[in-house]
């Protein structure tokens, strides 16, 4: 199936996901959203194991494009109903996703744009790559989960600045900030997030699913909820193939074959 604002392959259980509208910094419109829903439900369907996002081109993302024609301010355009209807579903799909989600920053992440590189599992940047949280500069608020992500990521007093300042913190910074996991140099990105995709992809698929949902509940669950949600997630995880599997490759010294299940 071909779209005409984003690109989508499978290979080797590895989806990848690239924002395609690179005259435009990849920035959303309401077709580019509903092309997004089609691949989630997809990657829901299919023996897919890791999904990458990415931008094509030198921008990563600009979030909303503002000059979309659903953007119409004389027709009483509600901010509110696009984030309902479109970012806020796309980013309770991403933490609900059970298979990790790299984002590749491949280039400049702005508004919804640094947002949704941040709903990520595991982020990793261009050192070129830059992220702002635009909104204040058209006087909005950061959405697409950013007041939940940035306080949680790098605590409140750069959250406040970040989102009050609206200036673009370098990949460098957001990565000794702790925003991202990881900075690589602009000719490295596309082949360290392959080769890390494919890693994962072969990794133990239902455990990481489970230590994501368990590190997500954690922002919101006390310590001891937290121990309870271990005891089950851990329960269900080695109920899997994948658990025997690792534990008989240990004992026999031999690297492990899992199969996500
Ligand atoms: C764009 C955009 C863009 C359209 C670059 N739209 N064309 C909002 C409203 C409603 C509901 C829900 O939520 C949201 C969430 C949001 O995401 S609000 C925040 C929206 N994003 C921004 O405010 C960022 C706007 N863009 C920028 O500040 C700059 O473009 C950045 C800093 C990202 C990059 O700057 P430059 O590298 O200097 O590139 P540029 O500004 O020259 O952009 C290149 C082209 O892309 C240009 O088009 P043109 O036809 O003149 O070549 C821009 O107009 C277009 N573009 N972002 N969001």
């Amino acid at each position: 199936m071909s779209y005409n604002n984003i690109k989508f392959a499978i290979k080797d259980n590895v989806a990848t996901l690239t924002l395609n509208r690179p005259e435009k910094l990849n920035s959303f419109t309401e077709e580019m959203h509903e092309e997004i829903r089609t691949v989630f439900s997809q990657i829901e369907q299919e023996n897919i194991r890791a999904l990458v996002i990415t931008g094509e081109g030198r921008a990563f993302c600009a979030g909303q494009d503002l000059g979309d024609r659903d953007i119409d301010l004389d027709k009483g355009f509600d901010a509110g109903d696009s984030l309902e209807y479109n970012y806020n579903p796309l980013i309770r799909k991403m933490h609900a996703l059970p298979i990790p989600i790299i984002c590749a920053v491949n280039g400049v992440a702005a508004g919804a744009g640094a947002n949704l590189a941040l709903a990520c599992d595991i982020v990793v940047a261009a050192r070129s790559a830059k992220f702002i949280q635009a909104f204040a500069k058209i006087g909005l608020i950061p959405d697409a989960g950013g007041t939940w992500s940035l306080p949680r990521k790098v605590g409140l007093a750069r959250a406040m600045g970040l989102a009050m300042l609206a200036e673009p913190l370098t990949a460098e910074k957001a990565c000794e900030w702790g925003l991202i996991w990881q900075v690589v140099d602009d000719d490295k990105l596309e082949q360290n997030v392959a080769e890390m995709a494919t890693h994962l992809a072969s990794q133990p698929t239902i455990a990481l699913a489970n230590i994501k949902t368990a590190l997500r509940a954690s922002a919101s669950n006390s310590m001891s909820d937290q121990l309870d949600l271990e005891r089950d997630l851990q329960s269900a995880s080695a109920r899997t193939q994948d658990f025997l599997e690792g534990v008989s490759a240990f004992m026999e010294k031999r690297k492990p074959t899992f199969i996500g299940k």
